[in-house]
């Protein structure tokens, strides 16, 4: 079993993944580089400062910066291990894009020696891990790669797939068990090492393909329970039943846990990686398949909502809260609830949207071209709102006084209104 890691380790991709790990590792006296082909990002990041929203995140870039133990840079530089942390959407037929993954495994490449590790954390569908291996012996035909046969590759290659939730992220990084997939045993071995500096949770040893699926099955199972809850606020509302209610007398069962029905799933993750399985085994993932699209009609229905509620009124003007993909962060990736402006604002041409979010300072591209929907500030456009939408939980929101809503017609998507 090895120790910790020490040494020089180099982070591709200063993201929301790869800047808190590389703190993680560099408040722990690793030295880190972090590498982006963003320049604004890696300035962002020399001065100290975090490009993004996410709690307890930019004291400690701050401070690990100041200490000399993050640096960053747009050149991949020499290192005794690297992290793969880029991002993985998806094409327009719903496989995975991994042009940045081979982008950054060909960036790897020339600057390997013996030694070396490279992990691949970005969310990938199975096999991807062994792709990396297989774009560095392309270039490096001079390194032993990682193979059953090879006792001795010059490299160790695995996957440590992020499992850390946006909003919670720096305590998650440090709690959460880890799956470390190696190519074989021994890489598995080294890239744990990396891991031990800082994770306080297990480190669970497998093979590269069995890590790669964990990651999206974890994303698949939230999906999927997403799905059945927004089925259920289907149901409900076409029985004239409260949802809400119902699934607090379902959860009190002691195996009985329902998630939370909403205006749909957003975030750079659970909408993309259940494809990634389906693309994976077509015929033999309907039930995934599905949960992904009754998510994805979520945002229409809510739309459809309003629209019909807008009916009532001459010239109404409506207000929607909340335009991140989730409460109290400020990633507008995939958001429903831009979705939902964008429909509600496209069916109702003539009438004034106001969109309001305390993470978001300016109308956000997708929603640029309508000249209805404007920005506001949540306490002076509820004042004059006819309609109040609730898309987004943001703790202002939570707490909006009910007799501030009073003589408006409201639509809580979220369920914390009641
Ligand atoms: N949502 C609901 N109802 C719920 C829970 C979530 O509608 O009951 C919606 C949210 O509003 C949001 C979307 O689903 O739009 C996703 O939010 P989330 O909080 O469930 O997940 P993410 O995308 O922030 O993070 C997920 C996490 N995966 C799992 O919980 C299995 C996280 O641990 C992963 O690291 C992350 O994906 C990732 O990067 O893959």
């Amino acid at each position: 079993m090895n120790g910790p890691f020490s040494g020089k380790l180099a982070i591709l991709g200063m993201g929301y993944i790869g800047l808190p790990t590389a703190v993680a590792l560099a408040t722990r006296g690793v030295e880190v580089i972090g590498v982006d082909i963003n320049r604004d990002v890696v300035a962002a990041i020399s001065r100290g400062e975090v490009p993004f929203v996410e709690p307890d995140l930019a004291i400690s870039v701050s401070g690990a910066v100041a200490m000399g133990r993050l640096t960053a840079t747009t050149e991949t530089p020499e290192a005794d291990a690297y992290i793969i942390a880029v991002p993985t959407p998806f094409n327009d037929d719903r496989t995975a894009d991994l042009s940045f993954v081979q982008a950054a495994a060909e960036q790897i490449a020339p600057k390997l020696r013996s030694g070396n590790i490279v992990v691949l954390e970005s969310t990938s569908p199975p096999g991807t891990t062994e792709k990396v291996a297989q774009w560095i012996g392309a270039i490096r035909s001079d390194l032993r790669m990682p193979r059953d046969v090879e006792p001795n590759p010059d490299i160790f290659v695995a996957h440590c797939p992020e499992r850390v939730l946006p909003g919670r992220i720096m305590i998650e990084m440090i709690t959460n068990d880890r799956v470390v997939g190696g190519l074989t045993p021994r890489c598995a071995e080294h890239a744990a090492s990396i891991y031990r500096v800082f994770a306080q949770g297990e480190i669970l040893l497998t093979d590269a393909a069995s890590a790669e699926m964990a990651k999206l099955v974890e994303n698949a199972y939230r999906d999927v329970n997403i799905a059945f809850a927004n089925e259920l606020s289907l149901i409900c509302e076409s029985l004239h039943i409260d949802v809400w209610e119902v699934i607090r007398l379902a959860n009190r069962h002691p195996r009985v846990n329902i998630l939370s029905p909403g205006p749909g799933v957003g975030g750079h993750c659970i909408p993309v990686d259940p494809w990634f399985i389906v693309s994976a085994a077509p015929l033999l993932s309907p039930l995934i398949r599905t949960a992904r699209e009754v998510n994805d009609r979520r945002p229409h229905h809510v739309a459809e909502q309003v629209v019909s509620k807008a009916q009532r009124f001459r010239s109404p003007t409506i207000v929607c809260l909340g335009l991140t993909f989730k409460a109290n962060v400020d990633d507008i990736r995939e958001s429903p609830a831009i979705e939902v402006v964008g429909l509600i604002a496209k069916a109702l041409p003539d009438v004034d949207v106001l969109v309001c979010d305390p993470y978001v300072d300016r109308v956000p591209p997708l929603l640029s071209g309508y000249a209805n929907i404007r920005l506001a500030n949540a306490h002076e456009a509820v004042e004059g709102a006819d309609i109040v939408v609730l898309l987004v939980e943001h703790e202002p929101y939570k707490s909006m006084r009910h007799t501030r809503l009073g003589g408006k017609v409201s639509y809580d998507t979220r369920g914390v209104w009641r």
